[in-house]
């Protein structure tokens, strides 16, 4: 089991991913209502995910940033209605303060912030809320991030950046046993930089936390193996296997069902060899 505030999940979990943007890259605005939505929870819920993530403001390379009332309108109804329906944990995904207030307000009960909550506000409203956050690593911004990245060493510069914004969350009063770290795959890094990451992700336990890792049908992945976006089910199962096998705790995963019996069979390999 793993705690972080009052989110208890078992170990490693896995997180389902509950787009709520028309232009999401990959669920084509299918989930845009508050019912797809439902709809889309529910099997998450039965296919035994132990979160859902639900996201406003699409983060893919070169998106449109979304107007935080256009944000609140896709994501606190269907967090309300999630809250109504079912027990899983609820993880809003967004970078906004107003939007941190409100989703949890709705019944959420971890912030997972891609921006590590460097936007203004932020800090105070993840301290505030007194609930779990997730601190993500990106270089440079969504719509620029992809143009060209560059590290010293991808994994140490990651670290770094990482147990610089956990200290920035302790001296702002969230407690270090509400936090996880992420080291952002895809946002701002090359291919060979988000292979070098998953590879080493063993060197982010210096810090401690539980990491989290979303790698579910990344252009990465798609890159390595020759495949679409709607092929790459297969390429997130495995990375999803070496990073839990490399210390992962928690998966950000769209296909919850096959994640879920592939982090079955790491778990008890890595049971067999305690
Ligand atoms: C993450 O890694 N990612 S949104 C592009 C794709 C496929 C998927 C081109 N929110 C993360 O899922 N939160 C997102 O193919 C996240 N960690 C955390 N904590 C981007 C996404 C995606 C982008």
């Amino acid at each position: 089991m793993l705690t972080l505030g009052s989110v208890r999940i078992p170990n490693p979990a896995v997180m389902g991913i509950l787009n709520v943007t028309p232009d999401s890259f990959s669920d084509g605005g299918r989930f845009d209502t508050v019912d797809l939505a439902l709809r889309q929870a529910e099997i998450m819920a039965a296919e035994c995910a132990a979160i859902i993530d639900v996201g406003g403001e699409s983060t893919r390379p070169g998106a449109d940033a979304v107007e935080i009332a256009e944000e609140l309108d896709r994501v606190v109804p269907v967090i309300e209605a999630l809250r109504d329906t079912s027990d899983l944990p609820i993880s809003v995904d967004t970078s906004k303060a107003g939007v941190m207030r409100a989703a949890v307000a709705a019944g959420a009960s971890m912030i997972n912030d891609v921006l590590a909550l460097q936007e203004p506000g932020a800090l105070a409203a993840a301290a505030e809320l007194e609930v779990a956050v997730c601190l993500m690593h990106m270089q440079g911004r969504p719509g620029t991030m992809q143009q060209n990245p560059k590290y010293d060493d991808v994994v140490r510069d990651v670290a770094e950046f990482l147990g610089e914004r956990v200290r920035a969350c302790i001296d702002a009063g969230i407690p270090r046993d509400r936090i996880c770290i992420d080291p952002g795959f895809g946002f701002g890094k090359s291919h060979a930089h988000n292979v070098e990451l998953l590879a080493n992700l063993r060197q982010l336990r210096g810090l401690e936390l539980p990491i989290l890792v979303g790698v579910s049908r990344k252009s990465t992945l798609g890159k390595i193996c020759g495949r679409d976006i709607d092929e790459r089910m297969p390429a997130s199962i495995a990375a999803a296997v070496i990073a839990v096998l490399n210390g992962a705790a928690i998966i950000r995963a769209h296909d919850v069902r096959e994640t879920v019996d592939a982090l079955k069979i790491a778990s008890a390999v890595i049971g067999a060899n305690l």
